[in-house]
């Protein structure tokens, strides 16, 4: 026995070693440093009197809408992202959280009223004293903190003029797979938990794993947000794998290798000069993250034709996708597109 280890000893050191090789290897995307990429992006971000939230406020929050016949049915499926559900404000279409808007004190700029339920209650989500920094006469109105703790809403818009005043409502902070039903109807489905932990911004739908149905590439986050809110920052990236079937299971990190922690916003595919397929990962006031996926063998890219605006995928199991042409999904992402070829496809007819 002792004889048998001593000369198999260095085998197994050397299976061992190919084994770790292995395992590393097995990661879906590997990042490019910025030598090899030579990519050095960062994206400072200043505040200032003239860029901020309220004049450019779809650079701050806009989410973002990703594409693709997620269930392999013949039409075309959603994901839209939101601000997730980890964060103070748990809404439904019943108690949603409100925004009252108006120039109510005529001082040239507008005035939100954010509002939330607490206990069947409609109360502004701003304390007294923060509120007042926009409306000084909610001091006179609620002469004590004790007043504006008991007061509803209500109480505050009765005493203001209210005529012409905007009111925003949000039923919902989940980000969702939209199932297209046809005749125009959609079935809201709530993404999975780990895609709930913070908002989505990036998105791209491809099929990362190569099994001939489409999966997404996820990052988020959000930094701009009021001082009594805090960072929304529970994301450092996900990969979600569809079924095919319309459904989605979390790719670990240990398994995909794909990290973008921080205030992540744009996300874009691209084709390397390897032949790879290359991620861009764009984080405010951060480094721009690149990724790469290898590409296995007997699957390829197939670019659109000029002429063509949507495609049919015939899959070996009987199933027929509708792939459409996009320039890009999610947060101010221009990517070009691919239908990812792979021994799962039978035929791709253009249209
Ligand atoms: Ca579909
Ligand atoms: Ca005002
Ligand atoms: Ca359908
Ligand atoms: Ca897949």
């Amino acid at each position: 026995m002792y004889q048998f280890l001593r000369k198999n000893v260095w085998g197994l050191v050397l299976l061992l070693l190919l084994g770790c090789k292995e395992q590393k290897e097995e990661k879906l995307f590997s990042l490019i440093s910025k030598e090899h990429s030579n990519i050095s992006f960062n994206n400072k971000i200043w505040e200032t009197n003239e860029v901020h939230y309220f004049s450019f406020p779809y650079l701050y929050i806009g989410a973002g809408v990703g594409v693709g016949d997620f269930d392999n049915d013949g039409d075309t499926d959603y994901i839209v992202g939101n601000l997730g559900e980890n964060n103070a404000y748990k809404v439904t279409r019943e108690q949603p959280l409100r925004i009252y808007a108006k120039d109510f004190d005529g001082n040239s700029s507008i005035d939100a009223i954010a509002t939330r339920f607490i206990q069947d209650k409609e109360v502004s989500i701003a304390p007294r004293n923060l509120l007042a920094t926009q409306l000084n006469s909610v001091k006179g109105v609620f002469k004590s903190y004790n007043d504006f703790a008991q007061s509803s809403i209500q109480d505050l818009l009765q005493v203001l003029d209210t005529a012409g005043m905007q009111v925003l409502q949000a039923n919902t902070f989940s980000s969702v797979h939209l199932e297209n039903l046809g005749n125009g109807e959609f079935n809201s489905k709530k993404l999975p938990l780990p895609a709930q932990f913070s908002m989505i911004h990036g998105m791209q739908v491809t099929d990362l794993n190569h099994d001939g149905n489409l999966d997404m590439l996820l990052t988020g986050n959000m930094y701009q947000t009021e001082v009594i809110s805090g960072y929304i920052d529970g994301s450092n990236g996900l990969v979600l794998l569809g079924d095919g079937k319309g459904d989605f299971k979390e790719l670990p990190f240990k398994e995909s290798g794909f990290y973008v922690p921080g205030d992540a916003k744009s996300l874009v595919q691209y084709q390397t000069n390897k032949g790879k397929l290359g991620y861009l990962a764009t984080v405010n006031s951060a480094s721009t993250h690149g990724f790469k996926t290898n590409i296995a063998t007997g699957v390829s890219l197939v670019s659109w034709p000029k002429s063509a605006n949507s495609a049919m995928v015939y899959l070996t199991n009987g199933a027929e996708r509708k792939e459409e042409k996009y320039w890009g999904s999610g947060y101010l992402s221009q990517s070009k597109p691919y239908i990812i070829r792979t021994k799962n496809i039978k035929k791709v007819q253009f249209k």
